[in-house]
């Protein structure tokens, strides 16, 4: 698999068998220089990318679990009973191309919905996440050829070495609601770059709703929400020789109606200092670090976001409670 992986890559990066100890240490310098840039800053915040650490990743394993938490559940539940209507406009798809190869048992809905499906291609920055991704699927679906991508698909411009074919692209989960309306339109632009014209993309958005319900996913009963904001602190104090007290911030979890988005915060309890690397970080009683958005969006909103980049709607699909939905697009 090494070979295929360096074959389709399309950013410069050393061989595969370098790879992923070559990122992990970029990771770290890059963690670095956001915490210390984002704790300097006014207001004060942190990529919400580097929540996914692996004690991160286990614990948002664990969100999608939660009783609180609907989005997982339910937009698995939709790719079983919509998976027919998916396929008849999306049967003639050779080729499935995954944004964050995801949960695989997502992809296998929706590689079992799909007949005329022979490759797999699924893009992630971690190498081993896509190594074990692979053997899932490839046990599981007979035929299926899984070509993984190493790299960032926010920047990946092109699928080198990838066999041509009718294109289905996914980006399941609403992750595209970790990203600003701008970052979700250059995705999108740049998806289309990478999947190419006629070529469909399936996209799982997380839909407005009630504060009753929407509040409670984001903070949920168990503190595990709060426990996988909580571990960014503890990931910098691991990587980063930080002294953060964890019990002197607090999980904080808002609905920023104007800007139609979850905002997560952490929030400082006490006056306190925070020293990381050797850098000294003054909070005041109730100071927040702005760690992560969650975007909403009607199905009308979204859609107008995904013409802006030249992305067609062909129909999209909600539950029978209006959690979630799933957009399917065509380039034109
Ligand atoms: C992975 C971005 C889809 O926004 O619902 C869940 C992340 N953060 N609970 C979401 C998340 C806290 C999740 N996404």
């Amino acid at each position: 698999m090494a070979s295929d992986i360096s074959s389709l890559l399309a950013e410069d990066r050393p061989s595969a068998s370098t790879a992923e100890a070559a990122w992990r240490a970029a990771e770290i310098e890059a963690f670095a220089e956001a915490v210390l840039d984002g704790l300097a800053r006014r207001p004060r915040s942190i990529p919400s990318r580097f929540l996914y650490d692996a004690t991160g990743s286990a614990l948002f394993e664990e969100i999608t679990k939660l009783k609180e938490y609907y989005p997982t559940r339910t937009e698995t539940k939709m790719l079983e009973t919509f998976g027919a209507e998916i396929a008849e406009h999306a049967g003639d798809a050779d080729i499935l191309v995954e944004f964050g190869s995801g949960s695989s048992r997502k992809t296998s809905l929706l590689i079992d919905a799909l007949d005329n499906l022979h490759t797999y291609v699924p893009i992630d920055v971690s190498e081993s996440f896509l190594a074990e991704a692979a053997k899932r699927l490839v046990a599981r679906h007979d035929g299926l050829t899984v070509k993984p991508l190493v790299g960032d698909f926010t920047r990946a411009r092109t699928l080198i070495g990838a066999p041509r074919g009718e294109r289905l692209g996914f980006f399941s989960g609403s992750t595209i609601g970790n990203l600003t309306h701008a970052e979700a339109k250059a995705f999108l632009e740049n998806a289309a770059q990478l999947l190419g014209r006629g070529s469909v993309f399936l996209i799982g958005v997380d839909l407005k709703k009630s504060l009753d319900i929407l509040i409670p996913a984001y903070d949920d009963e168990d503190g595990v929400t709060a426990a996988f904001s909580l571990n960014l602190l503890a990931r910098v104090n691991r990587e980063l020789d930080g002294d953060f007290d964890t019990r002197r911030f607090a999980h904080c979890a808002l609905y920023n109606e104007h800007k139609g988005r979850i905002e997560i915060y952490l929030e400082s309890l006490t006056d306190q200092k925070v020293s990381v690397r050797g850098r000294s970080f003054s909070f005041a009683r109730g100071e927040r670090i702005h760690t992560e958005n969650s975007h909403k969006y009607s199905v009308h909103e979204f859609q107008v976001l995904a013409s802006t980049a030249g992305w067609r709607p062909i129909t999209a699909w909600t539950d029978a409670d209006d959690l979630f939905s799933l957009h399917l697009l065509r380039l034109v």
